[in-house]
Parts: structure tokens; C-alpha cells; sequence
């Protein structure tokens, strides 16, 4: 796990990493986060006992149905627990999203899978600040598909 100053380094530096690391991929479009939106708590159930969430800044991430995270097509606003696996399983963002962006300073992992209380599966997504507005566009399984509505699992860290 990196200290935390070499996480806020990170983000910083962030738009100037992905100029260079996702050359053939698409500038990700910035998200606004409706301030009605819904929010889908997935934290652990010690987190929860702990505080509420209005106290939480980190460990948030928008999650969108639709690509260019459409709001009118379905978004949340998923709470994780930190390096926590979370499943989403049995919730309705299961195989279905789209496009995703986590809190400036927060960043996630996407998984396809979730097997033995952990994310699994074919290798894993990277999510952080602005995100990704277009999940079609990132090749899974060494291009046996997209990532396109087959997350399943989230690990957020900040
Ligand atoms: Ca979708």
C-alpha cells in the first residue's frame, strides 16, 4: 500500500500519466455528480457501525448504467469500504455499468467476477478521477470482449 502522500502525488499528476499511458484511448469526459443522487451504501457492516456516511469525503464512486455517465439512464453514488471487496452481486449494477468516475483522491479497481469473498475474474479495470465515460472503449480478456456491463466487484483505496 502506498503512504498516503504518494497517493495525493498521484492524483496530481494523474491527467498527465494518462496523456502518456492511454495514448490510443479517448480523453474521458468529466463528470458532474447530480446533487439529488442516489446513494448505494456497499460499505462493510463494521463501517457502517462506525459512522454515516455525511462524515465520509473518500472511498466514494459514481457509478452510471449508460455511457458519458447519462444520469437519466441510472446512476449512484457507490460507498466502499477501503481496500474492501465489493460485491454488487445482488445489487442493481450488477453486469450492467457503463461509464464510472471516483472521488478526486479515491481510486478502484472494477472486477468481472466475485468468487470466494474477493474480486476476481479476467484482470481488472482502473477507475480513479475523472473516470471512465465510455467503458466500451477498454478492452477485457485480451480483447474477448469489453468492459462494457460485466463489473460485478469494486476495490476502492485512498
Ligand atoms: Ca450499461
Amino acid at each position: 500500500m502506498a503512504p498516503k502522500p504518494l497517493v495525493y502525488l498521484l492524483a496530481i499528476t494523474a491527467a498527465g500519466i494518462a496523456s502518456v499511458s492511454a495514448v490510443a484511448l479517448p480523453e474521458p469526459k468529466p463528470f458532474t455528480i447530480p446533487a439529488d443522487v442516489e446513494i448505494l451504501d456497499l460499505r462493510t457492516e463494521e463501517d457502517k457501525a462506525s459512522g454515516g456516511i455525511d462524515k465520509r469525503t473518500n472511498g466514494a464512486v459514481y457509478v452510471c448504467k449508460a455511457i458519458d455517465f447519462d444520469a437519466n439512464q441510472g446512476c449512484k453514488l457507490l460507498y466502499t469500504s477501503f481496500n474492501a471487496p465489493t460485491n454488487l452481486v445482488n445489487t442493481e449494477y450488477n453486469n450492467v455499468i457503463s461509464s464510472a468516475g471516483a472521488d478526486a483522491g479515491t481510486v478502484c479497481q472494477f472486477y468481472d467476477g466475485f468468487y470466494n469473498n474477493d474480486c476476481g475474474g479476467q484482470g481488472s479495470l482502473y477507475i480513479d478521477n475523472p473516470g471512465k465515460s465510455d467503458f466500451r472503449q477498454y478492452s477485457w480478456n485480451n480483447g474477448a470482449g469489453t468492459w462494457n456491463d460485466i463489473v460485478s466487484c469494486i476495490k476502492c483505496t485512498w
